[in-house]
């Protein structure tokens, strides 16, 4: 690598880390520190102790282990541990008070900021030094994903405000598409900041099926709603109809009835459910149920991949649906630009080659897969970020939403939960194999 190359990655890293930083200190500023130390739900960490949390893991990760500095604060690398506490239990920690806590992070980024510029960028350490940042500036826009989630979860006046997506492209869709069957490239291993689940790259073979052009709305879920789909057990897999009747399930979280209508709290604003918007904060147990009500299926995650990135006519995979090039305002909803997803039919400049759009933003996609790793699979730079969730336990989420940063996403990436959670902003589209409906 030339100078000049070091010095643009060292730039680059930098302009990236500083502007996680700031979206980190705009979720926590608009707080008072009551609202910063409480659990907004139990399924959420107290806000401060996700800010701190990204400090540690700069610290033990950046700080410790690539620059080989002294710990700032080692006393409270345990505290900070998310596999030592449950997120229920970390209310009661002796956590970092936020003034400490913005103190702390502070701290760790000047160290940070030394390390990267001065670590070496060249020869053996090259790579790993050079994905280290990548794998920072995406843990930190994760859980400022994370910490957006928390903010919807709260209860009170509005803190957070943003304009409402672009107005969709009018023109009428085919409601689906058929996705030629035969091999594809699935996963990368040219991707400079893919994470170690996104890797190696290999050929899988997909049989022909059809994918819907965009996601489940919030009217086509009403028609399910209306039609019982939360009455007929018929529609939910067993485990499905089991959570349906433990949580009680009735409409997706964050809805109300009003009279004869439904209305959706969004980050404190309430309002009628929009029904050209995506569906969003639904569990995989409903979306397999609207799915089998509409006599389709979830698609599976190499299909959803294969739809994303399949080029045809070259046989090639893209990295986006649109193309190689990173994810502009054109393209997609990222970023926390907005504060919900766009109606179904926008970003026309982000379809895919056969015409699927919103892949990418707006709301994460339920596929029907397990957590799994890739033929040659190799945890970095830890077990404990991918490889202890494989198994039946989670399902895959894909796409990004638009609370999920440009860094943290792209065709490969990969994210994982429960099948019962929906505090996430989790949605879906349909699938379907020729000929066969859901039992094809
Ligand atoms: C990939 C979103 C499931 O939040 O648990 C954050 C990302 N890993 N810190 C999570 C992550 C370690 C992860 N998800
Ligand atoms: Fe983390």
């Amino acid at each position: 690598m030339t100078t000049t190359e070091q010095e643009s990655l060292r730039a680059k890293a930098a302009a990236e880390l500083e502007r996680a930083r700031l979206r980190s200190a705009a979720l926590t500023d608009v707080l008072d520190d009551d609202e910063l130390v409480r659990q907004h739900s139990p399924l959420m960490s107290p806000l401060i102790w996700d800010l701190a949390h990204i400090g540690n893991q700069e610290e033990l990760w950046l700080v410790r282990d690539v620059g080989g500095l002294p710990a700032v604060r080692s006393d409270i690398d345990e505290l900070y541990d998310a596999f030592k506490h449950s997120r229920a239990s970390r209310p009661a920690l002796p956590l970092l008070k936020p003034g400490e806590a913005r103190q702390y992070v502070d701290q760790v980024r000047r160290k940070t900021m030394d390390v990267v510029d001065r670590v070496p960028l060249a020869g053996r350490r090259l790579v790993e030094n050079a994905f280290a940042f990548g794998m920072l500036v995406q843990h930190e826009q994760q859980h400022d994903e994370t910490m957006l989630i928390t903010h919807q979860t709260r209860k009170g006046p509005a803190v957070l405000h943003a304009p409402d997506p672009p107005e969709p492209d009018r023109t009428v869709l085919p409601h689906e598409v058929l996705v030629p069957g035969g091999p594809f490239t699935m996963g990368t291993s040219t991707e400079p900041w893919a994470l170690d689940n996104e890797r190696p790259a290999h050929q899988v073979h997909v049989d022909a099926f059809f994918i819907d052009t965009t996601p489940v709305s919030c009217g086509q879920y009403q028609e399910f709603m209306a039609d019982g789909g939360y009455e007929r057990p018929e529609l939910w897999t067993e485990a499905g109809w089991e959570h349906r009747n433990k949580a009680n399930l009735r409409a997706p979280l964050y809805w109300r009835r009003d009279g004869d209508r439904w209305l959706r709290d969004c980050f404190g604003v309430v309002g009628p459910v929009r029904d050209a918007e995506p569906v969003v904060h639904v569990s995989f147990h409903e979306a397999q149920a609207y799915a089998r009500w509409a006599g389709k299926r979830l698609p599976t995650e190499a299909e959803w991949e294969k739809a994303a990135r399949y080029d045809p006519a070259s046989g090639r995979s893209r990295r986006f649906p649109w193309g190689d090039e990173n994810p502009g305002s054109q393209h997609a909803n990222l970023g926390q630009r907005h504060l919900r997803p766009a109606e179904v039919g926008s970003y026309p400049a982000g379809a895919s080659p056969l015409g699927v759009r919103q892949l990418i933003g707006d709301v994460w996609e339920w596929v029907d897969t397990d957590f799994h790793g890739y033929p040659g699979f190799a945890a970095f730079p830890y077990r404990e970020y991918s490889e202890v969730f494989f198994g039946p336990d989670y399902k895959m989420l894909r796409g990004g939403c638009f609370g999920t940063d440009p860094a943290a996403c792209r065709g490969t990436f990969r994210n994982w939960d429960y099948p019962i959670r929906r505090q996430i902003f989790s949605g879906f589209r349909c699938a379907r194999t020729p000929g066969g409906g859901e039992l094809g």
